[in-house]
Order: C-alpha cells, then sequence, then structure tokens
C-alpha cells in the first residue's frame, strides 16, 4: 500500500468543503489506491460543526481514508501536508465593500503563507480558493519565500467548466466534445471567458457557431455572472460545483491534464501574452508529472486583449491595496 499524503483544507466547516471532503475521502481526487489523511481546520467557533463533519467522514467507512485531524490551529492542520486547499474566507457581509473584504481576508492569508512556509511539506501544493483567490495566492506566494511558486495556483476551473457548459447547451454538443477553453484574467466579472481557440472533434467553434453576436452580448456575461445569478436562484453562492472544480484543478495538476486539451489554472505570470509577470492571472496550462506549462503563441484577437488587459488591471489595484503584506 502506497504511504498516505496528507491534505489540509481549510474553512473545512463551510459549504464547499461540505461537497468536497467526501469526494476528496471517495478517491476522486487522488484516485482510490492512495490512501489520505485529511487536516481540517476551521476557526474556533465552528469546531463543533467540525466535528460533526469528521463523524459523517467516519461514518462513510472509507477505504483510504486513514484519519481525520480537526483543528483550529493553522500549524496543526499544515504540518507535512502535500496538498493544502485555501478555501476558508470571511464572505461579504451586508454593507461591505469588495475593498474592506480584500483587507481583511489579505491578512488571513499572509499569516497562513507564513505557516505554510515553516509547517508544510516543502513540494506542497496550494490551491487558493478563497476569495478575491488570484489575490490571496499571490499573498501567499510572497509570504512562503521558501516554497516553489509553481506550487501555488488559485481556482479559475469553475469558470471554465461555466464556460464549456454554455458552449454544450447552446451547440447542443456533449461536454466531452468541447476542447481547449479558456478563463483568462482574475477570478471576479471581468474574468474572459474566451472561445476562440475552443474545438469540437477538431474543429474550430467560431468555425461552427452560427451567430458569432452571441459571443458577446450573451457568452461572456452569462459566465462572467453565473457565481451571481446562482446565488439569486439558490439562496446560496455555488457549493458543489465549487467542490467539483477543485477535484478536477487538483486531479489535473498532480496526475496530468488530457493529451489533447488543456485547463485553465490562475497562476504567477510571467510575461506570457502581455500580461506582466508577478500576478496570479488565468491561463490555458497543460500539465504533466505535477508541473504546469502554459500555453503559449494562441493568435489573441484585439477585443480579447483589451479584455485581458481588464482583468490584469483590476488585479494590478488589488495587489496596490495590499501591497504592505507582499513581503
Ligand atoms: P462558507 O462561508 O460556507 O465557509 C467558509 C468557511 O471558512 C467557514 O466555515 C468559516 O468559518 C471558515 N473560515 C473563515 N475564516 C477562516 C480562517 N481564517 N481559517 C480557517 N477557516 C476560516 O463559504 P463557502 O461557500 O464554503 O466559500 C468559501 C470561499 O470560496 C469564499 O471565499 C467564496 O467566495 C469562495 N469561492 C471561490 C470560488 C472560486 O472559483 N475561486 C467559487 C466558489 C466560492 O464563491
Amino acid at each position: 500500500m502506497k504511504a498516505p499524503i496528507r491534505i489540509a483544507v481549510t474553512g473545512a466547516a463551510g459549504q464547499i468543503s461540505y461537497s468536497l471532503l467526501f469526494r476528496i475521502a471517495n478517491g476522486d481526487m487522488l484516485t482510490r489506491e492512495q490512501p489520505i489523511i485529511l487536516q481540517l481546520l476551521d476557526i474556533p467557533q465552528a469546531q463543533q460543526t467540525l466535528r460533526g463533519v469528521a463523524m459523517e467522514l467516519e461514518d462513510c467507512v472509507f477505504p483510504m481514508l486513514q484519519q481525520v485531524i480537526v483543528t483550529d490551529d493553522p500549524k496543526v492542520a499544515f504540518r507535512d501536508a502535500e496538498i493544502v486547499l485555501l478555501i476558508g474566507a470571511r464572505p461579504r457581509s451586508k454593507g461591505m465593500e469588495r475593498n474592506d473584504l480584500i483587507e481583511i481576508n489579505a491578512g488571513t492569508f499572509a499569516e497562513q503563507g507564513k505557516i505554510l512556509n515553516a509547517f508544510a511539506a516543502p513540494h506542497v501544493k496550494i490551491l487558493v480558493v478563497g476569495n478575491p483567490a488570484n489575490t490571496n495566492a499571490l499573498i501567499v506566494i510572497r509570504n512562503a519565500p521558501d516554497l516553489n511558486p509553481k506550487n501555488v495556483s488559485s481556482m479559475m476551473r469553475l469558470d471554465h467548466n461555466r464556460a464549456i457548459a454554455q458552449v454544450a447547451r447552446k451547440l447542443s454538443q456533449p461536454i466531452g466534445n468541447i476542447k481547449k477553453m479558456v478563463v483568462w484574467g482574475n477570478h471576479s466579472d471581468t474574468q474572459f471567458p474566451d472561445l476562440s481557440h475552443a474545438e469540437i472533434r477538431g474543429r474550430k467553434i467560431l468555425d461552427i457557431l452560427p451567430d458569432h453576436n452571441w459571443i458577446e452580448s450573451e457568452f461572456i456575461p452569462t459566465v462572467q455572472k453565473r457565481g451571481t445569478v446562482v446565488i439569486e436562484t439558490r439562496g446560496l453562492s455555488s457549493a458543489a460545483s465549487a467542490a467539483n472544480a477543485v477535484i478536477g484543478h487538483m486531479h489535473d495538476w498532480i496526475l496530468g491534464s488530457h493529451h489533447d486539451d488543456w485547463v485553465t489554472m490562475s497562476v504567477l505570470s510571467d510575461g506570457s501574452y502581455d500580461i506582466p509577470a508577478g500576478l496570479v492571472f488565468g491561463f490555458p496550462v497543460t500539465c504533466h508529472n505535477g508541473d504546469y506549462q502554459i500555453v503559449q503563441n494562441l493568435p489573441i484577437s484585439k477585443l480579447g486583449h483589451r479584455h485581458m488587459l481588464e482583468s490584469y488591471r483590476e488585479l494590478l489595484k488589488e495587489s496596490e491595496q495590499i501591497k504592505h503584506l507582499l513581503g
């Protein structure tokens, strides 16, 4: 039997985690041959709920789940972790501006970055989900100087999946036929869902789509606003679909992306596509042997470039707001 992998999850008593932890324990993320230990972190006020979640995990008798650790101490949660899912963050409450939220959560991610640097496995892979996810990932990178920045990413996979779903519905195609989708930029409503490279069975979607106006008038705004519309409709923010995106993101990063496709991950920009280096930005990537590579040399239209710059400028503004935490 393989050695167990320690997976730390923050915000473990929250709604995304309640959809996620059982799927991880079932082997959906790392296969059913990989034993795991779950190290679950939440704030002191959520410990009772978290103990209840741990009881349910135990009662599922998942063969690969060796141990569940429940704690409110990030040092305990992150110790020797090889995978860390940073989901815990304060939600925006009534009357709170987006800027206030950035400030509050930024402090948490700076502290967690330092603790990860000291306590996690040196090769730990970290996914940031808690919002503002891209900027929080940048804060983690800058506060964990001993970790490889390529081992930190933030989640755009839900946006990527939402974009595929819209195209599949529009063209009445099975999901599995749609390849090479990408959502550039920030996980916010400036993100740029881009189907100009996407293919169905090797044919460009742009050559099949009868009505190109649909892209700017419906496709892009629908994907950008999908999270808000889910909240309005369900009364709660996306949880099961977010958990599903975490599973897909980590599975592909660690075990490899499909040979004739790519996925969207927010990663540290390196100057590709004229996005200046040093911000965490959504790019198309392929993954092999636990490493990602940004897909290069895709042609970008003028309009596409304008969308990407808008998202870049928003990220730059966010990073300026918390620059005192960037080490
Ligand atoms: P919930 O409010 O249900 O759960 C959040 C949990 O985090 C709570 O249990 C809370 O006690 C805990 N928490 C707060 N501060 C913490 C800290 N310092 N350490 C550890 N735990 C802490 O939110 P949920 O719906 O699960 O969403 C979690 C985060 O994901 C939010 O920031 C949300 O905005 C973000 N999302 C990001 C998405 C993405 O694609 N990147 C999509 C889904 C989601 O909106």
